[in-house]
């Protein structure tokens, strides 16, 4: 499958769609869900195409996934979830219900979440 430059991500990556963003660097992009399920709920992109936690953990390098990920944990503190917790969701494929094919961690919290599941 190709990566489609065309996804909802894509556009907001080129300034085409506004967000509200919670952190950016040269990698990264971090925003508030535009209909989120929890009182927190950010996604966190790699600013580089990949369609999914698949393609981006086979297909990215070693340390921009390493990176990635300390940067999704450095998020979660910035937004002071360390003490309370939170969930991570990355949706990968047909099951999974995945709507936006450009890889991205949701980072859900603000209230218990009981069982997993969104
Ligand atoms: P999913 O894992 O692909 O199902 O999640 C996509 C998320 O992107 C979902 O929670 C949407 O609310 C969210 N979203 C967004 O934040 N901004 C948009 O313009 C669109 C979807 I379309």
């Amino acid at each position: 499958m190709a990566y489609d430059n065309d996804n909802v991500f894509a556009k907001i990556l080129r300034g085409e769609i506004p967000n509200t963003t919670v952190y950016e660097d040269e990698s990264v992009l971090a925003f508030n869900d535009i209909a989120p399920r929890t009182p927190v709920h950010v996604l966190v992109i790699p600013k580089r195409p990949y369609i999914d936690m698949d393609d981006f953990v086979l297909n990215g390098a070693p340390e921009e996934v390493s990176n990635f990920f300390s940067k999704v944990v450095e998020i979660t503190h910035q937004l002071g979830l360390r003490e309370d917790g939170y969930r991570l969701v990355a949706n990968t494929g047909k099951n999974s219900g995945q709507l936006v094919p450009h890889f991205h961690i949701h980072i859900m919290s603000g209230k218990p979440l009981g069982e997993a599941g969104m």
